[in-house]
């Protein structure tokens, strides 16, 4: 298992689960020195991204890109897959198409969280459901050209109301025969949803396709209560070889919270 760490470059999710928020090259820097492997970028577009440096940056600094958040759209622009208008779904399609391209030339994934909306109003969960399996359909081969998967991502209750546990998503993806699509275990979402977080990671498999390395209260892993042996002990047995990303707050700060992931890592995977 490989460890990452989220760099945020959206200003208005200051206030997000993300370590760094000063900038790609600082994020990239303060990764270096603490030793990860990996970053995971939230980045404000795709055309924003493209214009960033971000592959000199990786190359500069030796790491690899974990990830691509795609949240900014919902954040800065509030479009989203399951969105009642035809025209803002579309929209979202398209943003997340281009960040699945951008993302795909540097050899990374693209997160739908956020993205994957709600059904609300008018629009039932059962009509929501057909348009994220549509979307995740188009999104995930336009990913595949890129030789990558798409990563869906299950969120808690209070974020979404169509896949909130881990083997429910599982189950859909395989009904759908959604073959470019794996799942982003969130471990804060996954303490919030879940029975028992190792069986459901059993339970997943070879779906496993990222892992949000964050603790019961968002926090770096070792600063709240989920009892992460079992978790790691759950990866290894699926035979776990992806990312551990930090999608934590910067709680006391930024560094504290980096440094912390980062032990928190090479103590329970004793990288
Ligand atoms: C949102 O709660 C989350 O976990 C993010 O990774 C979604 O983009
Ligand atoms: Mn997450």
């Amino acid at each position: 298992m490989r460890s990452a760490v989220t760099v945020c470059l959206v200003p208005e999710a200051r206030q997000g689960p993300f370590v760094f928020h000063e900038g790609l090259d600082a994020g990239c820097r303060a990764a270096v020195e603490l030793g990860f492997d990996g970053v995971e970028i939230f980045p404000e577009s795709a055309a924003g991204f493209e214009g960033s440096g971000l592959a000199h940056c990786l190359a500069t600094h030796g790491l690899t890109l974990a990830a691509v958040g795609s949240g900014a759209g919902w954040v800065k622009h509030k479009l989203h897959l399951c969105h009642p208008e035809p025209t803002v779904r579309a929209q979202a399609v398209s943003f997340v198409g281009d960040l699945v391209d951008r993302a795909g030339e540097l050899g990374a994934p693209v997160i739908v969280g956020s993205m994957q909306g709600r059904s609300e109003g008018a629009m039932a969960r059962e009509q929501a459901i057909p348009l994220l399996v549509e979307a995740l359909h188009v999104l995930g081969d336009r990913a595949a050209r890129h030789g990558q998967v798409l990563l869906y991502e299950p969120l808690n209750r209070y974020e979404t109301n169509l896949f909130n546990r881990q083997a429910d998503a599982a189950e859909c993806i395989k009904a759908h025969g959604l073959t470019t699509v794996k799942l982003l275990c969130d471990l804060f979402h996954m303490n919030i949803e879940e029975a028992d977080m190792p069986a459901a990671l059993v339970g997943c498999g070879d779906l496993v396709g990222h892992v949000h390395w964050a603790d019961s209260n968002r926090r770096a892993i070792g600063f709240g209560h989920t009892a992460v042996g079992p978790v790691v002990a759950a990866l290894a047995r699926i035979d776990y070889h992806g990312f551990l990303s930090a999608e934590v707050f910067p709680d006391p700060t930024s560094l504290t919270a980096a440094r912390q992931s980062v032990e928190s890592f090479r103590a329970f995977t004793k990288g």
